[in-house]
C-alpha cells in the first residue's frame, strides 16, 4: 500500500512553484487545468472577509463543476477592485473566475447573489 505515494511527486509538477502558501490543491488532480486557460468559471459563495485595498477576498465557495474544484474556503485575487464595493462579509455572492498568466486564479466578475 505505501507505493501509492509515488503519485504525488508527479501531481506536484503540474503545479506552478508560485502556487503556495494557503492556496490550495484546486491545481492539480483533475487534469482540468489546461482547459480552464482564459476561460470564466462560475461559482457561488458566501464572503468572509475582504480587502478592498488589497483587492482580495475570502470566500467559502461550493463546487465548481467545469474547474473541478470541490467546495472549499480561500483568498482569491479580485481583477476589478471596484467591484468590491457591491459585496460586503456575510453576503452570498456569484461569481466567475479566470487563470491568470501567472497561474493564479482571479475573480473576474463577483456581485450579490441573485
Ligand atoms: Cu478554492
Amino acid at each position: 500500500m505505501k507505493k501509492i505515494s509515488y503519485i504525488l511527486p508527479a501531481l506536484a509538477l503540474l503545479s506552478p512553484p508560485a502556487f503556495a502558501g494557503d492556496m490550495h490543491n484546486h491545481m492539480s488532480g483533475t487534469g482540468a487545468s489546461a482547459k480552464a486557460a482564459a476561460q470564466a468559471h462560475k461559482g457561488q459563495g458566501t464572503v468572509n472577509k475582504l480587502d478592498a485595498q488589497a483587492g482580495i477576498v475570502n470566500l467559502t465557495h461550493g463546487p465548481i463543476k467545469s474547474l473541478g474544484w470541490s467546495g472549499m474556503t480561500m483568498d482569491f485575487k479580485v481583477k476589478d477592485k471596484a467591484a468590491l464595493d457591491k459585496i460586503k462579509a456575510g453576503m452570498k455572492v456569484d461569481f466567475e473566475v479566470s487563470k491568470e498568466a501567472d497561474g493564479m486564479f482571479a475573480i473576474t466578475h463577483i456581485g450579490p447573489a441573485k
